[in-house]
Order: C-alpha cells, then sequence, then structure tokens
C-alpha cells in the first residue's frame, strides 16, 4: 500500500488537508476532491471558501506546471474532471445563498476555445448572487451567442476565452452586434486569463472582468444602473 492510501482526509486539520487537496487535483483524483469538499462544508467552511481557497488555489498550480511543460494535456484534463466534481458539490450550495433573481446572463466559451472551467464558475457565482444563467457551453460561433440573446432576451452577455488566439473572436461577435443595431441592447462583460482591461475596452466590451467576484459585483452594478435609467424614463 502507497502512502497516498494511508491518508486519511477526516484526520487532517484544514490546513493540510487543503494542501492534500492540492496534490489531490494534481493527480487528478476526483472521488478523494469530493470526500474533502464534504468534509470541509462539514467543518463549516463556507461554499465559496472552499471554491477559492482550495479548488482555485489547486488548478493555479496546475496552470503554472501546464506552462512549464510539466503536466500535458491528458494530466490536466484529469485535474479539471477533479475540479468539476468539487464544483458540483458546491454548485447548488451557492445558488442557495442567493438573492431573488437580478437579472438574466447568457454565458459561453467563444468559438474554437474548450475550457469551461471558469465559466463555469462564473455561471455558479452569478446564479449564487440571484441572477438566471443561460449556459452556452464552449466553442461557441457568433451565431450561437445572436441566437440565445435573440431568444433569452438577458440583460448580460457575457463571454469567455482562455486562449490568445481565440480572444480576438469576442470582438466578432460584438462587431456583428453592432451592425444588426443591437449592441446597446445589452451589457457585455467578457473574461479570461489572457485578456485585460485594455483589452475589454478596445474591443467595445462594457468591462473586463478579472474573476468570478469581480464578475458578478460588475453585473450587479451594471443592473443598478440599469434600473436607474429606466426609473427615471
Ligand atoms: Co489550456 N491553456 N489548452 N487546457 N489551460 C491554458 C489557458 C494556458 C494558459 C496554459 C499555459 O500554457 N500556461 C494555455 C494558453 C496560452 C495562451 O493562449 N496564451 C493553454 C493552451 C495552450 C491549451 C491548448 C492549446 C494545449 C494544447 O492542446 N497544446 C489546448 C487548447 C484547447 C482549445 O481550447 N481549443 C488546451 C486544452 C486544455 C484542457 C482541455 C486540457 C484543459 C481545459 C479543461 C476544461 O476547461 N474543461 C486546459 C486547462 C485546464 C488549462 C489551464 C491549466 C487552467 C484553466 C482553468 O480552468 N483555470 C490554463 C492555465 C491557466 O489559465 N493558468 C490553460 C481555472 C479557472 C478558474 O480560471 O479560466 O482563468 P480561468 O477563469 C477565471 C477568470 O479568468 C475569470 O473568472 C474565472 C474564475 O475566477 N473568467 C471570466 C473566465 N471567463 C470569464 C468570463 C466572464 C467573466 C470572467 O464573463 C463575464
Amino acid at each position: 500500500m502507497s502512502d497516498e492510501e494511508d491518508i486519511i482526509l477526516a484526520d487532517l486539520p484544514d490546513d493540510e488537508l487543503v494542501q492534500q487537496m492540492f496534490d489531490d487535483l494534481y493527480d487528478g483524483l476526483k472521488e478523494e476532491i469530493e470526500e474533502a469538499v464534504h468534509i470541509l462544508l462539514g467543518r463549516d467552511w463556507e461554499p465559496y471558501r472552499i471554491l477559492t481557497e482550495a479548488l482555485v488555489g489547486g488548478m493555479t498550480i496546475v496552470g503554472h506546471d501546464f506552462r512549464d511543460g510539466i503536466l500535458f494535456v491528458p494530466e490536466v484534463l484529469l485535474a479539471a474532471n477533479a475540479m468539476k466534481g468539487g464544483m458540483f458539490i458546491l454548485k447548488p450550495l451557492l445558488a442557495e445563498t442567493g438573492a431573488p433573481q437580478v437579472g438574466k446572463m447568457v454565458i459561453g466559451t467563444v468559438k474554437g476555445d474548450i475550457h469551461d472551467i471558469g465559466k463555469n464558475l462564473v455561471g455558479m457565482m452569478m446564479e449564487g448572487a440571484g441572477f438566471e444563467v443561460i449556459d452556452l457551453g464552449i466553442n461557441n460561433a457568433v451565431e450561437a451567442y445572436l441566437e440565445a440573446i435573440e431568444n433569452e432576451k438577458p440583460d448580460i452577455l457575457g463571454m469567455s476565452a482562455l486562449l490568445t488566439t481565440t480572444m480576438p473572436y469576442m470582438k466578432v461577435v460584438i462587431d456583428t452586434m453592432v451592425e444588426k443595431g443591437i449592441r446597446d441592447d445589452y451589457t457585455i462583460l467578457v473574461g479570461g486569463a489572457p485578456l485585460n482591461e485594455e483589452f475589454g475596452k478596445a474591443i467595445g466590451a462594457d468591462a473586463y472582468c478579472r474573476d468570478a467576484a469581480v464578475a458578478v459585483e460588475t453585473a450587479k452594478t451594471f443592473m443598478a444602473r440599469k434600473h436607474n435609467q429606466q426609473a427615471a424614463h
């Protein structure tokens, strides 16, 4: 039996358990991650704290080693799968803490891009904050966004891109909306690791959101502005 198998997660103090979760996420051990999430919930950790400190914290380490060529796609896929296992448990709990519906958002990862963990996290946090979220998934062409906003009439359109090669596609979507004369009917928020504030401005988005918490705050600010404008008319 290896050392790994000897570890009883429930016996570890919080800090060691979080460190172990970093290792387990790194090793793509979904069941262990799920067990640890349940343990932390049992120790009265807030779902948001588990998400940010344990899961996102662990994924950051994976990201660094992927960048440095220490981990490769198959390993990172396993890590992502383990992360999703943990997120799945937290999702309803984050939603429970939310307020009544404050707005509606359509969100999707852009064409050519299959990264969805960050987008899913944004969706979960938005739901937790009381937004209705329509998730278009990954690899969305401009037509998919247009069809969804036409059908769903959201307040906010969110787009995610994790690759420098796919982020310019956000501009294709926004430019198409401008051409169709519908750009100003929606608040457009964009996010993803390679983006920044300047890029958001340059492509004509309303705001760039550094992370899921910022996305929620930004969305709330725009909804408040919208309500104030409606009240003034
Ligand atoms: Co990919 N990958 N990947 N990958 N991957 C990155 C993005 C990369 C930075 C890794 C690296 O080299 N350091 C690099 C991009 C380099 C670049 O373009 N500059 C990269 C590469 C190169 C690739 C491939 C090309 C690798 C290959 O095949 N050779 C390939 C491309 C596939 C494709 O999309 N066509 C690829 C594939 C994959 C996997 C499939 C293995 C897997 C994705 C699994 C999945 O998502 N289901 C994967 C992963 C997991 C990563 C890293 C390691 C982690 C991404 C992640 O989930 N982060 C990533 C390295 C990194 O980012 N450090 C990497 C955790 C997540 C919580 O953060 O997504 O940033 P993030 O989301 C944040 C914010 O950005 C923001 O809020 C989120 C939560 O706080 N946010 C938004 C995100 N979207 C938002 C939308 C909003 C608002 C905020 O709308 C309102």
